[in-house]
């Protein structure tokens, strides 16, 4: 028996041992070991709440508790111990707290009381909920059209949270709902509303224990989503093949040893995930899929010429789909060479992947933000839905589309309303049940906001969770915008830097987080609920005690800021915060889905939300599954990188140990990071070539042309496998250098995977001899 493999600089698989190690030692640090412990066991489970890490889906199975490391640096980063109260504020000004880093900010703990910024002695001070309550829906009402608000949800937000957040801010007269989405899987909505009908993956769980081939494209689960190796790895133990595109090596997706698996943890055994693995040019993707539809159709030619049955499902494409011809001459237009320089690959690689899904019957393709971030993101995606109709991969058992979502609840926050372009429908639906007039005209997103932030036309932020200055591009911008709001407010569970950029009036609301007991009046506890990226909807109740007898419900929170603004003659808001039953009803009576919520929704394991792609009925504008006949984007960033010296793209990507802007350690343990951030990744070839050495600082300058200055400071240089032209850093440290002015065609995402950079020496500063 050989020894337990634990994780470090020599380690060959993600997981193990050393997920193990490093759960223990978060626990402990947080300083919250029993809690902490203890809620972990009821992560996931039927009647615990939702695992706070991802949007990954739970199986149906409930007796064995999923594992998953980076859930218990989740629960354990809630269920810490230490606090943030009025003698914490007492004894730092705003502005030295400014100089902290994320890190150190997020460590100091929960916040409990509500505080409201004091411009004299700058610093934050108590304040009575009332009082803040009143004081937030003075100045909105003070404002001179509602269009002058922003109205930000971060997705962990419930379903109930986020529905009456949507409903109060729709009342108050506007749509302006920016929303981290928007950073996110924004992409992956509009592509697959356009290609399928809806805005939302088609698989369930068990598709992955059907499908005979898995192509993971641009994610890395063994850090984002931990959960989602375990399928992996059983489907490519029972044979299936798991084909990956990723420039990077990351090592999740090479192998996995399993914490759930006793055998591979006492023998320190782990499993081959990838059985391909492409290490494809950034926003290079679109031209290797394509390339794999040229080969697809050239194996359908020869089959057919030489009297065999076509690969293609010639069913399924007439029965079902629109613009098959003017996709196929589409193809045929593109040249191999404009994909083999797009994607970074040969024409043999792609065709061996090709076969590889021609000989599968069935064939998900899974991805997240290495499609989602770049500029043509959408036509992306829609090449991906293409390539997936070509042999009936959709709406069937084991096959399908997986956008594989971030925030645990994003999806679900989309579902009842968080948009800033919705449905006629959906205001119809409220319209009618409140029997007032809901603002027909669209909001703004996140990019739209920062823009009306900047210019005056917005006066006031709210933030439901997240941390919008951090999380948004060009961080000294949103600074300046977020300076210049006459009211901010964010609702939170721990302080971060968008606190720290007060308005003139400014508050933080501290909320319960999703692991503790959220009481009502009656002392009846009570549950919210979320859905996952398999379209599961499961009630989630937390389990400890909360971090201080302040805390209010992030829908109680809502509900006494919304009374203060709009008033209680439409929406009786303080009965629906002391029960979430009423906001359920509301629900289920206003959105397609969700009738008998109440009950279903207490059912081991919820729900599925209808999705017409299950039956095979396209809600797309041709009623079919349509094809995207989009020209391959003449270059990419990478490609523009690659033709000039010292120009580079560089993509911003999360650490081991880190939860979006939320860091909880200074470790990169799959990438061989100990102890610090400020690193950025470039192959050893390219160094040479600018006459870098490994270990070297640089500053990383900005060589997007829109003539704004930016640099990023002092990172040192690590020499790693990645394609020539391309670079890598962590975000949120890096969002300097990303452009505000750039955005993903028709997602307006920012472009976080492609950004123009370059180099220069940090000048060493001679100690005089
Ligand atoms: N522990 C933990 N879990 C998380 C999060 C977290 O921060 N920490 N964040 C949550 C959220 S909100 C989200 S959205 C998800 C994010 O989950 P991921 O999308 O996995 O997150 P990133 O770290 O941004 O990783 C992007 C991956 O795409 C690859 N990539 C970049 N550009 C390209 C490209 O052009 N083509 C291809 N093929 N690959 C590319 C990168 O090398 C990297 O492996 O995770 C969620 N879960
Ligand atoms: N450069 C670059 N930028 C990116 C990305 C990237 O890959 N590269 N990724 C983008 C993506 S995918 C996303 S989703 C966004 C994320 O953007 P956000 O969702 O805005 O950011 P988070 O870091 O997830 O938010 C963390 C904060 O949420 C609060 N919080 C945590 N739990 C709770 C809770 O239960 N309730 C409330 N009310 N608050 C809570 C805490 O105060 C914590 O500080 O960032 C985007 N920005
Ligand atoms: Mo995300």
């Amino acid at each position: 028996m050989g020894k337990p493999e634990f994780i470090g600089k020599k380690s060959k698989a993600a997981g193990g041992w050393g997920a193990l190690k490093s759960c223990g030692k978060k626990l402990l640090a947080s300083g919250a070991p029993l809690s902490g412990a203890a809620a972990m066991l009821k992560a996931n489970q039927p009647d615990g709440f939702d695992c706070p890490g991802c949007a990954w889906g739970d199986p149906a199975h409930g007796s064995s508790f999923e594992f998953c490391e980076n859930g218990v640096k989740a629960v354990a980063w809630e269920a810490t111990d230490k606090r943030v109260g009025p003698k914490f504020f007492a004894k730092h000004t705003v502005s030295e707290l400014r100089s902290w880093t994320d890190y150190e900010l997020e460590k100091q703990g929960r916040l409990t009381h509500p505080m409201r910024y004091d411009a004299e002695t700058d610093r934050y001070v108590e304040v009575s909920w009332d009082d803040a309550f009143a004081d937030i829906g003075r100045i909105l009402n003070s404002l001179d059209s509602p269009d002058r608000a922003e109205f930000y949800t971060s997705g962990r937000a419930s379903n109930e949270a986020a529905y009456i957040y949507q409903l109060f801010v729709r009342l108050y007269g506007t749509n302006n709902f920016p929303d981290c989405s928007n950073m996110c899987h924004e992409a992956s909505g509009v592509a697959l509303e356009q290609a399928i009908g809806i805005g939302k993956g088609t698989v369930t769980l068990e598709d992955f224990e059907k499908a005979d081939a898995i192509f993971v494209i641009g994610q890395n689960p063994g850090t984002n989503h931990p959960r989602m190796l375990g399928d992996l790895r059983r489907a490519a133990m029972r044979g299936a093949r798991v084909a990956v595109f990723n420039p990077v090596r990351e090592k999740g997706l090479e192998r996995f040893a399993d914490p759930q698996d006793k055998l591979e943890m006492l023998t320190g055994g782990s499993t081959a995930i990838a059985s391909e693995y492409f290490q494809v040019r950034l926003g290079g993707d679109m031209a290797a899929v394509r390339g794999m539809a040229k080969a697809v159709f050239a194996a359908d030619d020869a089959a057919l010429a030489a009297g065999q049955p076509s690969v293609l499902d010639h069913g399924f494409l007439r029965q079902h789909t629109a613009g098959f011809e003017a996709y196929r001459a589409a193809v045929e237009a593109t040249s191999w060479d404009h994909i083999e320089h797009q994607s970074g690959l040969e024409r043999a690689q792609l065709e061996h992947l090709a076969q590889i899904y021609i000989e599968s019957e069935r064939t998900i393709c899974t991805w997240a933000m290495g499609l989602t971030q770049h500029r043509h993101s959408v036509a992306t995606l829609r090449e991906i839905s293409n390539f997936m109709f070509l042999r009936g991969n959709v709406g069937r058992p084991g096959a399908g589309l997986c956008p594989v979502r971030g925030h645990s609840n994003v999806q679900g926050d989309r579902t009842v309303g968080i948009n800033e372009k919705p449905p006629v429908a959906f205001l119809d639906a409220l319209e009618a049940e409140f029997g007032v007039p809901m603002p027909r005209h669209n909001g703004h997103n996140v990019l739209a906001a920062i823009g009306a932030m900047l210019d005056g036309t917005a006066q006031a932020f709210i933030g439901l969770g997240g941390n919008f200055a951090r999380a948004t591009p060009d961080s000294s911008l949103i600074a300046k915008a977020m300076r210049q709001q006459k009211l901010t407010v964010n609702i939170a569970t721990k302080l971060n830097h968008s606190h720290l950029l007060p308005g003139e009036v400014s508050y933080v609301l501290p909320c319960l987080g999703r692991t503790e007991i959220d009481r009502n009046a009656r002392g009846i506890a009570q549950i919210v609920t979320v859905e996952d990226s398999m379209c599961m909807v499961h009630g989630s109740g937390g389990i400890n005690k909360p971090a201080s007898k302040e805390l209010r419900s992030e829908v109680g929170i809502i509900a006494g800021i919304a009374a203060a603004t709009v008033g209680s003659e439409v929406v009786e808001w303080a009965k629906l915060a002391q029960d979430h039953n009423l906001i359920r009803d509301l629900i289920a009576r206003t959105i397609p889905g969700f009738h008998n919520y109440n009950e279903r929704v207490r059912r081991p394991r919820g729900f599925r939300l209808y999705n017409a792609v299950d039956h095979r009925v396209w809600n797309t504008h041709t009623q079919r599954a349509t094809f995207s006949d989009c020209a391959l984007p003449e270059a990419t960033e990478h490609q523009q990188a690659l033709s000039e010296d010292g120009l580079f793209v560089l993509q911003t990507f999360r650490s081991h140990d880190q939860y979006n802007t939320t860091v909880y350690g200074l470790d990169d343990r799959y990438r061989g990071i100990y102890g610090e951030r400020r690193v950025v990744f470039v192959n050893p070839k390219d160094l040479a070539e600018i006459g870098v050495e490994a270990g070297d600082r640089v500053n990383i300058v900005g060589r997007h042309d829109d003539g704004v200055a930016r640099v990023a400071e002092d990172f040192r240089v690590v020499p790693y496998d990645l394609p020539r032209g391309s670079v890598a850093g962590y975000y949120p440290e890096l969002n300097v250098v990303v452009p505000f002015s750039a955005a993903g065609d028709q997602s307006d995402t920012p472009l976080s995977k492609s950004v123009l950079v370059s180099f220069k020496p940090v000048e060493r500063q001679l100690s005089a001899a």
